[in-house]
């Protein structure tokens, strides 16, 4: 069986927030700028939604640079921790369609807007399921976030991010092994994912243009140029192969435990004492490591063995059983009265762990 990675990527992120936010926004060209304060419009462009591309405006350039290329559009500071709440929300329902794997190995968030699902399970390497699992994805953040992404799949993570930029805005792109080699190679070389600029002028010296091209060059003569290790990286990447394995984003390492109910219910009076026993063991593993947490995470999977997640950032690090159950009682009083069908095993699970300063916060209390 292939491995099936899903790749998505939000569409104009911060932009489409400020959209969302605020409907006047539109049809007008609209540019997120990080303003330096130092004088109006001085600073960079973050991003800008799709009508401001059109006029030629990109991430990085001068926002006064902006104004002139488009003088009409509306120009908003940006506001970071806002777009990450909105990020995280859409984390979780991206984790919730990854496979349940038993160390979080099947999700991986690689920058605010963009995450890869390990989806080889859950489809049982079908890349029409797929398919349809990466359209009901959209429908969710679409109904959830009102927002729109863009989806990649492929039987690596290499192809899945190249596949999901392949229809931006609103796309899905499926390239399944037998397309891969006419989805990669008729690209030119610096599109391929993890090759920069410098590489890219270096193979275009040496007669390589296209993927198709490096595929087929001396991999002898790429090790000579590149050296060993990223010489037949080159290689490998040019013929669509790469058997990396997705991870927790370095910083995020999460702890979590997770049991089977005595019974398939959904009567919280049996689902808390298997909670109460599970927080207790997360603290102990925290108190151990003296670590303490600031996102809990709670995970159901019921009696179909569909898996659900919900996650909830606190305003503060705390430590306590007490602080960590109160919020797992209320994610999952949140979650019963949303589904109907009973659950079959529960999980707790803590991120954004730090090292404990002193004693424990007022919030724990
Ligand atoms: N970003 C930024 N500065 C940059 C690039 C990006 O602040 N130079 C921020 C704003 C973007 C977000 O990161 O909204 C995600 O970056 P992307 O590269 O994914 O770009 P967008 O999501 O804005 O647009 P696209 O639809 O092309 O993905
Ligand atoms: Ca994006
Ligand atoms: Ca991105």
């Amino acid at each position: 069986m292939h491995r099936v990675i899903l790749h998505i990527d939000m569409d104009y992120f911060f932009a489409a927030v400020e959209e969302r936010e605020n409907p006047e926004l539109r049809g007008k060209a609209v540019v997120v700028c990080m303003l330096s304060g130092r004088s109006e419009l001085s600073g960079s462009v973050s991003t800008c939604n799709y009508i401001a591309r059109e006029f030629g405006i990109r991430s990085g350039m001068p926002c006064s640079r902006a104004k002139k290329l488009n003088p009409e559009a509306v120009f908003l500071p940006v506001r970071k921790p806002f777009y990450t709440s909105v990020s995280d929300r859409i984390m979780g329902i991206l984790r919730s369609y990854a496979d349940p794997g038993e160390n979080g190995d099947s999700f991986e968030q690689i920058s605010v807007d963009e995450a890869f699902l390990e989806i080889t399970d859950r489809t049982g390497g079908d890349f029409n399921l797929a398919f349809e699992l990466g359209m009901k994805i959209k429908g969710e953040i679409k109904e959830k976030e009102k927002l729109t992404c863009s989806i990649g799949i492929g039987p690596n993570k290499l192809i899945a991010k190249m596949a999901s930029s392949a229809k931006k805005p609103d796309g899905v792109t499926v390239v399944s092994p037998q397309d891969l080699d006419n989805f990669l190679w008729p690209l030119n070389v610096s599109k391929l994912w993890g090759i920069g600029d410098v590489t890219a002028r270096k193979l275009q010296e040496m007669g390589v243009i296209t993927i198709k091209d490096l595929a087929n060059h001396d991999v002898i003569e790429l090790i000579s140029t590149f050296g060993r290790s990223r010489g037949t990286w080159l290689k490998h990447a040019a013929a669509g192969i790469d058997d990396t394995l997705l991870k927790e984003r370095d910083g995020s390492e999460q702890i979590g435990r997770i049991a089977t109910l005595p019974e398939d219910t959904l009567d919280k009076e049996l689902i808390f004492p298997l909670l109460d026993k599970l927080a207790g063991d997360v603290i102990e593993k925290l108190d151990s490591r003296e670590l303490s947490f600031r996102v809990v995470t709670l995970t159901a999977i019921n009696s179909n063995f569909k898996m659900y997640t919900k996650s909830r950032t606190l305003s503060h690090q705390v430590s306590s059983k007490g602080a960590l159950l109160g919020v797992t009682r209320e994610i999952l009083g949140e979650f019963l009265s949303e589904n109907r069908t009973k659950l079959r095993r529960v999980g707790v699970r803590v991120g954004g762990l730090q090292k404990r300063k002193g004693q424990k916060s007022l919030f724990d209390y």
